[in-house]
């Protein structure tokens, strides 16, 4: 090898590392709902850190000094709690990031109110506090005070003068700051006539935060990365609506892995900035899993890295709890809500289907007492993480009752009595899943139990028929 060819393997060693690495890797309590304590956030805080994370966003949406009076001033309790969150960053390798969301109300064409929105930034400055966000996103699309209609062309003109204004009273007050804005349109295909327009007329330096094609984005890849950073002049950095699971979602608990964000993405993406769950223990097992990925996108394995993340959370309860959340795993980032389940309740079809009752019940059986018994151990027996389980425990029992439900299946099958007895005795359970209101199994017990229901009570001429020939009989009814 020549000194040539030797240089030449350090920096394509040295690419391939930078390649891997996000500048920016974090958690934003971002959320609609009761925001976390103040001891929250100091665990949260040395949680991500201890991971390899390097940012915690501040940015709670229902606290009113953040958003609904964000040009009120802290007062000594606040900044004193706010100067602790500081001192846990720094011990924890990790920078604060502070965000306000003036948009409901600001007058953008108003030198007074861009004034306040940077006395309230230097005020927390003042703290050691160096990176800030200014977020505008839901907040009305349209300029709605008559003064800035009158001076702006576009919303998208007065958000970038207030941030460019914002972003040079920080520099000249705050050494080394940073400023990144959340746009009012803040997902889409990343060329939309706003966001070009935005990131015109936005200062080279200022950052921008992006959720992907939708609000909650399935995947995150380098091409569209690229698509936004070409329109918008600036990668974007990700905010990552995963495990958040506020405003129509809290049916949801998003305690499975994080999956579907591209591993090269570090080459399109200036980070990742996850949005939690106003559940706090929760959120921590995708979160613990986010930090996985972030530290080394192309090693990451979404399963491995979950098991490690169920052991560091649930401790020694994480078999159980693994057994819960196997089932809860609904989401936009979701393939499969309920594998498990799933494949057991297919070869109980199929075996139903044809003929072969062992077929029929040899993974559903077991499954289901294993599930019934996890679910009892949770919720009556004294765990490791008492806060998790009660933070799941509507959905833990919807578990016991699935649980039940497939037991009961099982038995009827095996008595050969699923037909007969299976609608009476199952859907008292089926309305009972359904009245809880949260989503768990996915929708395959729901289908499953449904199936028996409506088809092994009919009448002729469907009597003499498997419980869950539903093709079959559609068919047959043409
Ligand atoms: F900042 C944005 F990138 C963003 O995602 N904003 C909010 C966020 O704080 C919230 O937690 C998240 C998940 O619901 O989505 C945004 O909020 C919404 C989204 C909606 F589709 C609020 C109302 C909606 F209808």
């Amino acid at each position: 090898m020549t000194g040539l060819d030797a240089v030449r393997t350090d920096e394509v060693a040295a690419a391939r590392a930078d390649e891997e690495a996000f500048a920016i890797r974090g958690v934003v309590e971002g959320f609609y709902g009761t925001p976390w304590t103040h001891a929250d956030r100091l665990e949260m805080i040395r949680f991500v850190g201890e991971r390899g994370m390097n940012r915690f966003v501040y940015s709670p949406k229902d606290d009113p000094f953040l958003r609904r009076d964000w040009a009120h001033p802290y007062g000594a309790a606040e900044l004193a709690e706010l100067a602790e969150l500081v001192t846990a960053c720094e011990a924890a390798g990790v920078e604060l990031l502070f965000c306000l969301s003036p948009g409901l109300s600001i007058r953008y064409s108003d030198e007074g109110d861009a004034a306040r929105l940077l006395d309230k930034f230097a005020s927390v400055a003042a703290l050691g506090i160096r990176h800030f966000g200014l977020l505008v996103d839901d907040v009305p699309q349209r300029l709605q005070h008559d003064a800035d209609i009158a001076r702006y062309g576009s919303i998208a003109e007065a958000q970038a003068t207030l941030a460019n204004t914002a972003f040079r009273g920080l520099r000249d007050r705050v050494p080394g700051s940073s400023l990144i804005v959340c746009p009012t349109q803040y997902w889409g295909s990343g060329d939309e006539p706003y966001v070009a327009e935005l990131g015109r007329l936005l200062a080279p330096g200022i950052g921008l935060f992006w959720t992907g094609r939708a609000i909650c984005s399935a995947t995150l890849d380098t091409a569209d990365a690229e698509v936004f950073a070409r329109a918008a002049g600036r990668r974007p950095t990700y905010w990552d609506n995963y495990p958040v699971n506020d405003v129509a979602m809290g049916h949801e608990l998003h305690v499975g892995p994080y999956r579907g964000r591209a591993a090269d993405l570090p080459r399109g993406a200036e980070g990742i900035i996850a949005n939690a769950m106003e559940r706090f223990e929760s959120s921590k097992i995708a979160i613990a899993t986010i930090a996985d990925y972030l530290r080394a996108p192309s090693e990451y394995d979404p399963e491995k890295s979950w098991d490690a993340a169920l052991r560091a959370v649930a401790g020694r309860d994480a078999d159980a709890y693994r057994d819960f959340a196997d089932n809860s795993r609904s989401s936009c980032l979701s393939q499969l809500d309920a594998p498990e389940v799933t494949f057991a309740l297919e070869e109980h079809t199929f075996g139903m289907l044809v003929g072969d009752v062992d077929r029929a019940v040899r993974t559903l059986r077991p499954l289901a007492d294993r599930l019934a018994a996890s679910a009892h151990h949770l919720l009556h027996e004294p765990v490791e993480n008492q806060r998790l389980v009660d933070e799941g425990r509507a959905w833990i029992e919807a578990l016991a009752v699935g649980a039940r439900a497939m037991q009961i299946i099982a038995q009827l099958t095996v008595d050969g009595r699923l037909e007969a007895d299976g609608p009476g005795a199952l859907r008292p359970l089926l309305e009972d899943l359904r009245a809880r209101r949260v989503r768990i199994f996915g929708d395959v017990l729901d289908m499953t139990l449904s199936d028996i229901c409506t088809y092994s009570s009919s009448t002729e001429p469907h009597r003499e028929r498997s419980s869950q020939s539903r093709s079959l009989t559609q068919k047959e009814q043409q």
